[in-house]
């Protein structure tokens, strides 16, 4: 089906969480609806600020551009826009623009009658976001823990709250995350492969069927997950990926201030290895 003719069979009127009819309409090929215009009021106006905040100075250099939260002696409060008030702005416009367009997600998966599983998934990366901007900062007493947003001052923040911690693999949360990271990139390699390999066969071979994507695995490591569990399973493993993510950095400082490799303390002190004496 062409995809004009199928975008005219499932643009249909409904499924809206607010404003009824009001935006229920298309541009182009994107659907708007009252969460689009939010998204793009909150997307603009955050843009907008950060240029503001270039354009205080000191670079224009897309690398260097930073805005960094206030100081830590603002604790809680609001601060003064060119001393961290902007990126206070910018972070609930970004906070704005990521929940209004998953609630648009979910508008259009309503709509389709589908159900409502990438508006969550992408609710789990809203979620690390506020965990490093909101939940962290607050417990910690200062919107200065925040991290700045430009392209390299970011990476510095990481490195920072990294050695802040001295030897930040050695935090296990962020051992399961980085785990997880990886399986997903397997999993995705293993998914990918095995479907171009069945069903984008050599010119004049037939294409495969499950049976044979089946038959790969099990003749290879005994068992197949199947072509549904498939996907449940990367589902599962990229959500988790973001999950232990957001709890790595939030025990970082909130629940526990000493460097992460004395954690593993709780190993040597365990009374087995007492001699008794
Ligand atoms: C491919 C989907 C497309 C998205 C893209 C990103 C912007 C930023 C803003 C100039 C996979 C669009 C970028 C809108 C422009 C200004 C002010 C997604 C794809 C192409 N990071 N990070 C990057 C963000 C954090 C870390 C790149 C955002 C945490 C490390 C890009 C956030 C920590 C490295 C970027 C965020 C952290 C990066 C590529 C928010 C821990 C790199 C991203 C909102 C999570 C890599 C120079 C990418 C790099 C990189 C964006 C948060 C660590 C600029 C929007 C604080 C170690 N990050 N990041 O492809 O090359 O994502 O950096 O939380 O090495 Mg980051
Ligand atoms: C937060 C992004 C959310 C994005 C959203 C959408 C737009 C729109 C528009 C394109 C979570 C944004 C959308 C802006 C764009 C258009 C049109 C994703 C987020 C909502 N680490 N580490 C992690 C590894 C080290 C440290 C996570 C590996 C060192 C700190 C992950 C290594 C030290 C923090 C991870 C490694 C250190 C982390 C990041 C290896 C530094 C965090 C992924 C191989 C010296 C961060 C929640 C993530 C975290 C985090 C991996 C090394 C420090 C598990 C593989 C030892 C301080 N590290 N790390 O969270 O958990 O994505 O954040 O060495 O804060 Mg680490
Ligand atoms: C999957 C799959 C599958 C498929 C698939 C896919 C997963 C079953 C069937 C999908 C996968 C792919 C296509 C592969 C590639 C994808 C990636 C690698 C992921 C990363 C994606 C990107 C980097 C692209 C990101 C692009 C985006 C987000 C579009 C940007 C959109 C806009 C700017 C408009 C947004 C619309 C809004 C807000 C609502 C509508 C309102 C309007 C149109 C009003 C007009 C307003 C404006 C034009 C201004 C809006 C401004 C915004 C938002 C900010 C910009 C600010 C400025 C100042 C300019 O499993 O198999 O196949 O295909």
């Amino acid at each position: 089906m062409a995809m004009l003719d199928f975008e005219k069979k499932y643009r249909v009127r409904g499924g809206t969480l607010i404003g009824g009819d009001l935006f229920d309409f298309w541009i182009g090929p994107f659907y708007v609806g009252f969460f689009g215009v939010l998204t793009a009021f909150f997307s603009i106006l955050g843009t907008v600020l950060i240029l503001y905040g270039a354009a205080i100075g000191p670079t224009w250099n897309v690398w260097r551009i930073n805005i960094a939260p206030p100081d830590l002696s603002y604790g809680l409060a609001l601060a003064p826009l060119a001393e961290g008030g902007l990126w206070q702005v910018i972070t609930v416009c970004a906070l704005g623009a990521f929940g209004s367009w998953a609630l648009r997600e979910v508008e259009i998966a309503r709509k389709l009658g589908i159900g409502y599983h990438v508006p969550f998934a992408f609710g789990v990366a809203i979620f690390a976001y506020f965990s490093l901007v909101v939940i962290r900062p607050v417990l910690l007493g200062a919107w200065g823990h925040g991290f700045p947003y430009g392209i390299l001052s970011h990476l510095d923040w990481v490195s920072n709250v990294g050695y802040q911690y001295l030897h930040f693999h050695y935090n296990p949360a962020h051992m399961i995350a980085v785990t997880f990271f990886f399986t997903t990139c397997l999993a995705l390699a293993l998914h990918g492969g095995l479907i171009l390999s069945a069903t984008n066969p050599e010119k004049g071979e037939p294409v495969k069927t499950a049976e044979h994507e089946n038959t790969f695995f099990r003749d290879s490591i005994g068992y197949s997950i199947g072509t549904l569990g498939i996907h449940r399973l990367g589902l599962f493993l990229a959500l988790s990926a973001g999950f232990w993510s957001a709890v790595c950095i939030i025990i970082s400082g909130p629940f526990w201030v000493a460097g992460w490799p004395s954690w593993w303390n709780w190993w040597l002190d365990l009374p087995i290895w007492s001699t008794g004496g």
